[in-house]
């Protein structure tokens, strides 16, 4: 089979708490995995990926160990592993470079594939100039904060990264705001102004929001918000002529 299809998605959250069975919501994806590994020239995993990361200088967090190996294989064989950094796995060095061979991105990526202009990105922060998040997301962006954190035994650190993640998302993360329509979704309205500065852009593919979404801006520019992993198991597929977002099922034997 050629690897001519690339795949895009997001919002995975492992490890995530919410989960009744993490490792099935791990298999399953690992199962997907295995259906587009010998087709995928490239494979886009756009952010909150872990539902939270930190890497120390000798140490990452435990588990994900099947997910960690399917896309090492993945990268062995051929298809490039690009990880964006979400709002939940800010996090990341130079761990996935370094043993996956994975191309890591903490800011939102144009790239031509297939003569199409792409626009890539996680999508916090896009479109939402709120100042509480604004605040947060530098703090956590901040190299000073980041080093101050390292220095925290991990027992601790990871217990507070957690106990973070798990109120954040008690704000809204275990079901999403439905979408809030063309005129007030902060990633419609951003791509909408991003398209008018950039009109030579083909698709704009975001993740962050956890639904569905694929919107036509103007004649030449579309939209994709491709659900998550927690309850759509969803992603987006281009094969170098269509881009379409499609939903995984699983088989019954998980
Ligand atoms: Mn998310």
């Amino acid at each position: 089979m050629a690897k001519d299809k690339v795949y895009f998605v997001s919002d995975m959250h492992f490890g995530s708490t919410v989960f009744e069975h993490p490792k099935v919501t791990e298999k399953r994806f690992v199962r997907w995995l295995d259906t587009i590994r010998e087709e995928a020239k490239v494979l886009y995993l756009l952010g909150d990926i872990f539902d939270f990361w930190f890497e120390y200088k000798k140490v990452v967090p435990r588990g994900f160990t099947r997910f960690l190996g399917k896309i090492a294989e993945m990268h062995d064989q051929g298809t490039e592993i690009h990880f964006f950094t979400g709002n939940h796995d800010i996090w990341m060095f130079d761990y996935f470079q370094e043993e996956v061979g994975a191309i890591v991105h903490t800011k939102p990526l144009t790239v031509a594939i297939d003569g199409k202009n792409f626009y890539l990105a996680h999508g916090d922060g896009l479109g939402d100039d709120s100042h509480s998040f604004k605040l947060i997301r530098s703090i956590f962006h901040n190299r000073f904060c980041q080093v101050l954190f390292a220095g925290i035994p991990s027992r601790w650190g990871i217990g507070f990264a957690h106990s973070w993640s798990k109120q954040s998302r008690q704000k809204g993360l275990a079901s999403p705001a439905p979408y809030f329509g063309e005129d007030k979704e902060h990633l419609v309205l951003y791509a909408k102004a991003y398209i008018k500065e950039h009109p030579d852009i083909d698709y704009l593919i975001f993740g962050h929001r956890h639904i569905l979404l694929d919107l036509m801006l103007n004649r030449k520019s579309r939209m994709m918000i491709i659900g998550d992993w927690m309850q759509y198991f969803s992603y987006a597929v281009f094969d170098g002529k269509e881009l379409n977002l499609e939903q995984y099922t699983a088989p019954y034997d998980l």
